[in-house]
């Protein structure tokens, strides 16, 4: 196994592995563990255990065309801890992505949230404290709550936590859970707080995707209330590098925001869409608002950028988002099946 990043005493560590590691990847079944897997395969040597329960937001399909000899998916729940234990003891790295991971869920049942994203990332913490393997923490942009349109302020590494959904509060609750465990433990985590991604094998229930499908089965596209909130997008796959920088060279116990520059109000990602497949731009249906609806994000990335280098590949998000259209319309296969529950879900709420 590889040399780590993080081993020994010195906090900051920038050498990079040197040699193939063994990366347990938690939650690798779904929409951007699976497209991190992806990038270790054709980036790095390490070799990936995925662990995830498959819950109804995964799919093993993604997981597809992988070599067999370099990864493998365990079946599991990362809040199991006579599963989780034997793993992390035979890994050099956790990259830590499995969640709940939807918004509108959590307004509807935020149980599943708090067991698996809070209970969840302890059960892992206490592996990776007793067998000392390196943790990279996934979050969200979400635990620092939401800035006003009219605001020029972005989110820092700096910002104060003050998430609005049970969903964000419960990575928040996470997040805080790491840094202690990194503090009074000495566990070696490093932590990310990336934006809104879209990409390949994203669910239908998150926006990008259900609008291309909407539109893609001749419906309009759904937005929420006014339509103005603000997202801050980012192609997975330079979230995949961006987590890969830090994983290699970042310094344990840091924070690092994940971001390229991608504000869009939703009525403008919408308008986008449609204008791709030739309908009106005010062919929209407005729906019920979200409660408690965060109403922009922003991200400033700098640190990343400066302290290692990274830089996205998809500076123009009208390429990535035709790249994204067209793979929406190529698997149909896999995103029909999901697409009626999914609506069924929608409708009985009025959005
Ligand atoms: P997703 O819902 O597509 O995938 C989550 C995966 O975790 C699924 O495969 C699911 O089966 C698995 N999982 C859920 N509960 C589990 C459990 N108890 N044990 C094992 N596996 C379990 O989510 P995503 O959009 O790919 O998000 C991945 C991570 O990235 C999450 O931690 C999320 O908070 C974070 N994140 C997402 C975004 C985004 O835009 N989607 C942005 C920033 C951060
Ligand atoms: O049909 C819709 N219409 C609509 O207007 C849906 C599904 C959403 N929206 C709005 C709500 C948000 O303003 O679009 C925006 C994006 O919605 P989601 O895709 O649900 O994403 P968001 O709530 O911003 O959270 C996402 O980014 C941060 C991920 O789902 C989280 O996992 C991640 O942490």
């Amino acid at each position: 196994m590889g040399n780590l990043p993080g081993r020994g005493d010195g906090p900051a560590v920038n050498s990079a592995y040197d040699d193939p590691v063994q990366i347990l990847v938690t939650g690798g079944a779904g929409f951007i563990g699976s497209n991190f897997v992806h990038h270790l395969v054709a980036n790095t040597d390490a070799y990936v255990t995925v662990l995830d329960k498959l819950t109804y937001a995964s799919s093993e399909a993604s997981l597809r065309g992988l070599p067999e000899d370099r990864v493998r998916l365990v079946v599991g729940d990362i809040a199991d801890a006579a599963v989780v234990e034997p793993l992390v003891a035979e890994s050099d790295a956790v990259v830590h992505y499995a969640a709940e991971s939807h918004n509108d869920n959590s307004l509807s049942d935020p149980a599943p949230f708090v067991q698996t994203n809070i209970v969840g990332t302890f059960v892992l913490l206490e592996a990776v404290r007793r067998h000392d393997v390196r943790f990279h923490h996934v979050s969200t942009d979400e635990v620092y709550g939401d800035l006003d349109l009219d605001d020029l302020k972005r989110f820092t590494e700096d910002t104060p936590y003050q998430p609005s959904s049970p969903y964000s509060a419960s990575k928040a609750g996470s997040d805080h859970l790491v840094r202690a465990w990194v503090r009074s433990f000495g566990v070696r985590a490093t932590i990310s707080n990336c934006s809104n991604n879209y990409g390949p094998w994203q669910h239908v229930e998150k926006f990008i995707p259900r609008q291309i499908t909407e539109v893609i089965e001749g419906r309009r596209p759904r937005v929420y209330g006014d339509g103005l909130n603000v997202r801050d997008w980012i192609h997975t796959d330079d979230h995949s590098s961006a987590v890969w920088a830090i994983l290699s060279h970042g310094r344990i116990g840091e924070t690092y925001l994940i971001g390229a520059d991608g504000e869009k109000s939703n009525v403008d990602v919408v308008r986008a869409i449609l204008r791709h497949f030739g309908r009106p731009e005010d062919d929209i249906e407005w729906v019920t608002d979200r409660a408690g609806h965060d109403r922009r994000y922003a991200i400033e990335s700098g640190k990343l950028r400066s302290e290692l280098g990274w830089e996205p590949k998809y500076q123009d998000f009208d390429k990535g988002l035709a790249a994204t259209i067209a793979w929406y319309q190529e698997n149909a296969a896999w995103w029909s099946p999901m697409k009626h529950e999914t609506e069924a879900k929608y409708a009985a709420k009025g959005q």
